[in-house]
């Protein structure tokens, strides 16, 4: 069966990292949108593990940069912000029965909101939070699975999946102007509409229905039109805070 690790949200949410501005963020809001996140990934067939939230660790709901799945083997990540690098252990104890763990080691950093792997190739984003190091150190791992790997400078967002979303096996949306589009080589682009920009966020689940955030009507749509069944879902107290749909979850 098809599992989804998921974190709680602590108190100390309100002082999560943001990239821009000061909102005033809702723990208990971003409660209640996280849990009907959960709920949503249960209801598509996924059984839920759910770890504790750490009260010193503000971001850990945003499990998805804690550690990254390729193939057989689980990497626990050095995140690009050091205040979230204590969210790693429980991370990794939680991972152990199922895939080989290795870690991202200093000088390297990595936060799994970098990455996603379509088709035969693993894509790395090279960020504010992932470095060449870090890159390095995914090579040999995407290699040993018989995967290709290709970064992509992100240029105006946090992440690659802030920017560059898989809906499906071979089809990416993307928000013009964040990330160097070439290296994408032939994947599907679908692009965010422009009055959205980076408000847009998805994750394909196990049951073929595309989550999808409802700051997005327009692209959404688009998505709906083009085939796509697309269930929407208000994680803006999560957003906020610069996290999307994939970020809140690690998917075996
Ligand atoms: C951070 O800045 O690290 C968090 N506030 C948001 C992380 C979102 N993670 C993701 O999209 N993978």
């Amino acid at each position: 069966m098809a599992t989804a690790l998921v974190r709680g949200i602590p108190s100390s949410f309100s002082n999560a990292l943001v990239r821009h501005g000061h909102p005033r963020l809702n723990p208990a809001i971003a409660r209640q949108q996280h849990n009907e996140y959960r709920d949503r990934l249960a209801g598509a067939g996924y059984a839920i593990i759910e770890l504790p939230a750490d009260e010193l660790c503000p971001d850990c709901v945003f499990i998805e940069d804690a550690a990254v799945i390729i193939g057989s083997v689980g990497v626990i990540t050095r995140s690009g912000a050091p205040s979230r690098r204590p969210e790693t252990p429980p991370v990794a104890s939680a991972l152990e029965p199922y895939k080989t763990l290795i870690s991202i080691e200093s000088p390297g950093t990595v936060d799994g909101g970098d990455v996603f792997t379509m088709k035969d190739t693993v894509f790395v984003g090279l960020s504010e939070r992932t470095n060449q190091e870090g890159i390095a150190q995914l090579r040999p791992v995407a290699a040993s699975q018989g995967l290709a790997l290709q970064s992509v400078k992100v240029v105006d967002t946090l992440h690659l999946k802030s920017a560059v979303l898989p809906v499906d096996g071979e089809t990416v949306v993307v928000t013009t102007d964040s990330v160097d589009e070439s290296a994408l080589g032939d994947l599907g682009i679908i692009y965010e509409d422009a009055a959205e920009r980076h408000r847009f966020s998805c994750l394909p689940m196990v049951n073929g229905r595309l989550l999808a955030t409802t700051s997005s009507p327009r692209t959404n749509e688009m998505l709906a039109a083009a085939g796509y069944l697309v269930d929407p879902i208000d994680v803006s107290e999560l957003q906020a805070a610069d996290g999307g749909l994939t970020c809140m979850s690690i998917l075996l």
